[in-house]
């Protein structure tokens, strides 16, 4: 054994220096042990790992089952006490949460903590009127300050960094998650938020900012403001990029590494879960990271909801491991994706996810916010000018996300409205502002015609996506 190692640390010397850890077998390479928050979680042996979340998976059943009434009926139902949770791999017994239960229960129906340990709440939208309600307690934002610390020390970010947070502040996790990580990080925040992209393009050059997180195509957007403004690559600091709440290509960060140089990393999370910092790509960039001992990733088939092993491509579910306020359990996140097999050569020992590749249902997500064909679809109806035809036409125009919605009017409204350009131009402006108020994004309106927006023969079609991102 002795002389394996001895030759494995040789033969790596001759490339780069490396750093043998005893204590756990494991062969971390110096220049990227530097970039590892918590060694002692993120570089776990996996038996200690199981071990861990195991305890931590009864934990949760035993408070879920004494604190959310749900999840009590929901267990009786199935015959199962807390006390039949003890491994990790006992998770498969428990019943799935999807965004139908969150919704049914708006807005507190699956708040495991009393309403005065919460401290913070976030809101991302349904696939109708109602938004998913996601409390934190103080401990809850404690893990996710941690867990998004996790990921910028893996992206190389340290307190020397000034970095821009360009997620929307406000109901959605990414700017205020972000915020706490770079602040536990110890480097300066600026918190950019969306919006005012002039402003912020200045900003990075006359601060020197080096680091930022947004969504690649506002980092794209970014990029092409800058061009317009004068301000050249040579001009700015950037050398760090926190990329996602959005599926985005190779080819794109390509693109955003070339104007913007510097190294764009995956960030991937979800406001069920936690937010931004479920799973974080390394240097190596091979996949992104699960912070597994706060989420427990499976991959299940979303026909017959059976487990699939690691390699394979199906639905991820996620349960909560150590979540105090909205604890969940096997949520179903209608991510397509797979875990890969391996271990990291980073030092990392957590299970990665690869890329998106897709939903299991028809969520969109425009400029980063998700939307529901059936959003739009209970705005159209709620008008009484229109019939329950409509087309959502998505596109991107200089690296900005569109959205446009057709509309067909019934028969009764066409002939009036379609008389006078003002009453068109009014209606297209009443249900874009309804549009707006429930999708929270803008929203173009075109006015069709009866029987115009063609009918699919199966099932109904309501989406053209143009923007070729898969
Ligand atoms: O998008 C949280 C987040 C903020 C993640 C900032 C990363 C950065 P939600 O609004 O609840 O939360 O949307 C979650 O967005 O189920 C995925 O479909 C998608 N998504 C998030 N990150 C990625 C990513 C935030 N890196 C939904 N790649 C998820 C692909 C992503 N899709």
């Amino acid at each position: 054994m002795a002389n394996v190692i001895l030759s494995l640390t040789f033969f790596c010397s001759q490339r780069k220096k490396v750093y043998f850890c005893t204590e756990r077998k494991l062969l971390i390479n110096s220049n990227y042990k530097k970039m590892i928050w918590n060694p002692n979680k993120e570089c776990m042996s996996r038996d200690e790992m199981s071990a861990l979340q195991g305890k931590r998976l009864h934990k949760i059943v035993k408070y879920v089952y004494h604190n959310v009434p749900f999840y009590r009926h929901k267990l009786q139902e199935m015959d199962i006490t807390p006390d039949d949770i003890q491994t990790i791999e006992d998770i498969q017994k428990l019943p799935f949460t999807t965004k139908k239960d969150l919704r049914d229960n708006y807005p507190f129906g699956l708040q495991a903590a009393p309403p005065s340990e919460i401290i913070r709440i976030h809101a991302s939208s349904g696939t109708t009127g109602n938004p998913t309600i996601v409390g934190y307690t103080r401990k809850d934002i404690g893990v996710w300050s941690e867990c998004m610390a996790r990921c910028l020390t893996a992206y190389g970010v340290t307190r020397d960094d000034i970095f821009s947070v360009a997620y929307g502040y406000g109901l959605f996790t990414g700017g205020l998650g972000a915020h706490n990580g770079v602040e536990m990080v110890g480097a300066s925040v600026v918190p950019a938020s969306t919006g005012n992209t002039e402003k912020h393009a200045r900003l990075i050059r006359d601060l020197g900012i080096t680091g930022i997180a947004c969504t690649p195509s506002y980092a794209l957007y970014l990029a092409e403001t800058m061009d317009r403004m004068g301000i050249k690559k040579d001009d700015i600091k950037l050398r760090v990029g926190a990329f996602g709440a959005e599926p985005w290509t190779e080819k794109m960060r390509e693109e955003i590494e070339e104007r913007l140089g510097l190294k764009g990393f995956n960030i991937y999370g979800l406001s069920e879960v936690m937010g931004p910092s479920v799973s974080y790509e390394c240097q190596a960039q091979h996949g992104s990271h699960i912070n597994e001992d706060h989420f427990y990733p499976e991959i299940i088939n979303p026909v017959t909801l059976e487990p699939l092993p690691v390699g394979q491509q199906g639905e991820l579910v996620f349960t909560t491991l150590t979540k105090e306020g909205m604890p969940v359990l096997r949520y179903r996140t209608r991510d397509l994706c797979s875990l890969l097999p391996g271990q990291c050569e980073c030092g990392r020992t957590s299970v990665r996810m690869s890329a998106i590749h897709g939903r299991s249902d028809d969520m969109l997500i425009i400029r980063g916010i998700n939307v529901f064909p059936s959003q739009v679809e209970s705005v159209v109806l709620s008008m009484k000018e229109f019939a329950p035809r409509y087309m959502l036409i998505v596109d991107r125009v200089n690296n900005l996300d569109t959205l446009q919605v057709q509309v067909e009017l019934r028969q009764e409204y066409f002939t009036s409205t379609f008389d006078t350009p003002a009453a068109i131009d009014e209606l297209e402006k009443k249900l874009a502002g309804k549009l707006k108020s429930v999708l929270s994004i803008a929203a173009k309106v075109k006015l069709k015609a009866p029987n115009t927006i063609e009918r699919s023969q199966g099932k109904s079609a309501h989406v053209i996506d143009n923007r070729n991102i898969k």
